[in-house]
């Protein structure tokens, strides 16, 4: 995957326990038509393993790229172009900072994907979330933006290729834009925005901050219609 510092991107985030065969197909044509640059595959929690199911589906009917986003090893599958390697720097979990990613190793290596190794940063925003209760880490508070900022920064000085604010899946408050724009002013590399966004302005606000790839997924689940209205807005600052 190609990133720009001059473009804002859009990833689609499909949980493959919350959609139906034909609610993906619909999802997929009215993305391509929409220019979605990025399908994101994934969940904090799978009650059917059905990642590879729903890659093969996406791949056969479009050539929108597919990255996993797993909550666990057992998200891993090969049939994606990428990943991202999500270490999870807000927390202080050592599984999830490097303890899975040794087990994850051999497989990830055997599977050839384009792996971009991400600083995951949990952002506290409203109510308590999946991701936060299934990593058994605590988010940092929404208003403590120099923690996040040095975090960020650590992030990259370790060499990760990315970071990812992160406020939950459905939570009820996107991350703060003041704290987005700080980071961006302080690190160089991508940063990839989600949780909460749910119309054409947060994602506007998003991208005003400094995001360079909006990540969607519950306002799709709700109401397919906002895919067009939302990827314009990000893809209006591409003009
Ligand atoms: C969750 O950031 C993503 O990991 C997307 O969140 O489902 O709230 O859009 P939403």
């Amino acid at each position: 995957m190609k990133f720009s510092s001059n473009t804002k991107q859009i990833a689609l985030l499909i949980d493959p326990d919350k959609i139906t065969e034909s609610g993906l197909l619909e999802v997929i044509t009215t993305s391509v038509g929409a220019q979605v640059d990025l399908f994101l595959v994934g969940s904090s929690l799978l009650m059917r393993n059905s990642v590879e199911r729903t890659i093969d589906l996406i791949k056969k009917n479009c050539s929108i790229p597919v990255y996993l986003f797993p909550g666990n090893v057992l998200q891993i599958c090969k049939n994606a172009d990428g990943i991202l390697l999500l270490s999870l720097i807000s927390g202080r979990n050592p599984e999830l900072l490097i303890g899975q990613h040794v087990i994850a190793a051999p497989s990830l290596k055997e599977a050839n994907l384009d792996i971009i190794s991400t600083g995951y940063i949990l952002i506290e925003s409203g109510k308590q979330t999946s991701v936060e209760y299934m990593s058994n880490t605590r988010p940092i508070p929404s208003n403590k933006t120099d923690i996040a900022v040095c975090t960020a920064l650590a992030g990259e000085q370790l060499g990760l290729q990315s970071i990812y604010l992160e406020a939950g899946s459905g939570a009820c408050n996107p991350v703060p834009e003041e704290m987005i724009a700080e980071i961006r002013k302080t690190i160089k590399i991508p940063i990839w925005v989600g949780g909460g966004i749910r119309t054409p302005e947060d994602a506007t606000k998003a991208c005003k901050a400094g995001a360079n790839i909006v990540v969607v997924g519950t306002a799709f689940e709700n109401n397919k219609s906002l895919i067009n209205p939302i990827c314009k807005a990000i893809h209006q600052f591409n003009r």
